[in-house]
């Protein structure tokens, strides 16, 4: 049974109506879970309760503890055998749960989360958290009640991989900042972090078989409108990936060829056809740069780059972009992609591209096509599922984080439409291509691109909380799509970002306690 209460209001003395807290319980967690059923009865956690885990259980109870303790005050030490609040991995795999389920249950006596797999105990931990009243997000010790609402929760996600992408490009992020997204994104189960580190204005990713790309290309002032610069060093990035792969979230790093290039022929002319240096560009237009496909340093170029791209990353896939190539002859971009997604796999890894890749042969077979285009154009996405690519949607009329809310809201570009809460939650990607089967999807992925960002407080305003409607599209069952639960739940997360100094849009479409 899921218990969801309908929204209480009461009349306030200015006469307005004000939206009474929803309370808490296992059926308000975001993204829904796929299946809960609530009690009455719920556990308190006290100075006294202890958290029980062992062998690779134990780093993810760890991380737990120290979720709990700043605003709890508690100590709950992390101990081997039975105890108040238990994460255990199965022996046995439990089928229904797969490699990122988990089952959760919440008695007066205790607290048992269970999984397959260390990502599952993950997931379930950030289940757990939203169980918990908001004050639980402070950093100092909150006097108060913590009670976990009693239940039983079995869940896992619709799609293995479910995303966000950061561009780094039109304006570099720092890794402090990075590290503060993958917090974010993980606590609703996504599980994958695009990276897109180069592109005309600007090269963010150290390479040194051809040092000048982050040097020239990451230098002072190559930001859109010269605001900003800056390149993750190689210690940067598998620092990184260190710390996503904590929270169980597999980076994918992109370089975008043969358009998108302009930066990297400001460092090596002979990167262009004629040799000649182009002029660095700080501007927002696209389709003007391309490598050159007769060129055999072309291609030492690429394979260099993909050979020291894949060696620091230890994720499976590999982003070559591939979009918006408007001036690289048709021939030419075939001839360069049937060279070049080759190399990919070559060094190890899946190429994954946007969805222009789709139109090259060799795009098919294990090829990830991600779907932006919300204008069609999807027959040659269409044939490549066909023959075994997967698809990774990114509409840019529901999942661009960087288009506006609407022509008002700050920020943001909107060529591809205004997208509010509910326009990026009113979809669903098992039906959005028709021809392309439910086990062709791969999953979603949010791109934010940064054109109009300068700091952080940009990227969390375009992102939140949008991202939280595409992250529950791709975790929960269709069956759970509901939009006035989604925006009761939603609404009810709002205080939690307060807490936390995430400066999200507060949407009119939500009702935010
Ligand atoms: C299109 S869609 C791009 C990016 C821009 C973005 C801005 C796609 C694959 N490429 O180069 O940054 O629009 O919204």
């Amino acid at each position: 049974v899921i218990v969801l209460s309908l929204p209480l209001t009461v009349t306030t003395a200015s006469g307005g109506p004000k939206p009474i807290p929803l309370p808490i319980s296992l059926a308000t967690v975001i993204p829904a879970p796929a299946e809960a059923e609530t009690e009455t009865e719920g556990f308190r956690l006290g100075p006294e309760t202890v958290i029980g885990a062992a062998g690779a259980a134990r780093p993810i109870a760890e991380q737990l503890a120290a979720a709990l303790r700043p605003a709890t005050g508690y100590e709950l030490p992390v101990r081997s055998g039975a105890a108040g609040i238990d994460l255990l991995l199965n022996k046995g795999a439990d089928q229904r749960l797969g490699d990122e389920g988990y089952a959760l249950t919440v008695r007066p006596g205790g607290v048992e989360l269970r999984a397959n797999r260390p990502a599952g105990l993950f997931a379930g931990v950030q289940t757990l958290r939203q169980l918990l009243p908001p004050e639980i997000e402070a950093d100092s010790v909150q006097q108060r009640d913590w009670v976990l609402p009693g239940g039983r929760i079995v869940d896992r996600p619709r799609y293995a991989y479910r995303g966000a992408m950061l561009d780094l490009a039109r304006h570099f992020h720092t890794p402090a900042e990075v590290k503060r997204y993958i917090d974010q994104i993980s606590r609703f189960k996504i599980n994958h972090l695009h990276l897109h580190l180069a592109d005309d204005q600007g090269w963010r990713i150290q390479i040194d078989s051809w040092p000048r790309l982050a040097t020239v290309g990451g230098a002072e002032g190559t930001g859109v409108r010269g605001i900003g610069g800056g390149y993750l060093t190689k210690a940067d990035y598998r620092d990184l990936v260190r710390y996503a792969a904590e929270r169980f979230v597999t980076i994918v790093p992109e370089i975008d060829m043969p358009g998108h290039v302009n930066a990297a022929q400001v460092a090596y002319p002979e990167l262009t056809c004629d040799g000649v240096a182009p002029r660095p560009r700080i501007d927002i237009r696209v389709g003007y740069s391309s490598l050159c496909a007769g060129k055999e340093i072309t291609y030492r170029f690429a394979e260099d780059v993909i050979r020291e791209l894949a060696e620091m990353t230890p994720g499976p896939y590999l982003h070559i972009g591939g979009d918006e190539a408007h001036s690289t002859p048709h021939a030419d971009y075939l001839a360069f992609q049937e060279r070049v997604l080759p190399l990919v796999r070559k060094h190890g890894k899946i190429p994954a591209g946007w969805q222009e890749i789709a139109q090259a042969p060799a795009a098919r077979d294990d090829a990830v096509v991600q779907y932006w285009n919300h204008e069609g154009a999807t027959a040659p996405v269409v044939a490549a599922a066909g023959s075994g690519a997967k698809v990774l949607l990114s509409p840019a009329n529901k999942a661009y984080l960087d288009m506006q809310y609407d022509l008002l809201t700050p920020g943001g570009l909107h060529w591809a439409g205004t997208i509010e809460v509910r326009t990026a939650y009113d979809w669903d990607p098992g039906t959005l291509l028709s021809g392309v089967p439910e086990e062709s999807i791969l999953g979603v992925e949010a791109p934010l691109w940064s054109e109009t960002l300068r700091d952080l407080a940009d990227l969390e305003f375009l992102a939140f909380p949008r991202l939280v409607a595409l992250a529950e599209l791709a975790w929960s069952p269709r069956a759970t799509h509901d939009w006035d639960s989604f925006r009761m739940r939603l609404g009810a997360y709002g205080p939690r970002w307060t807490r936390q100094g995430v400066r999200f849009y507060s949407s009119p479409q939500i009702r935010w306690s």
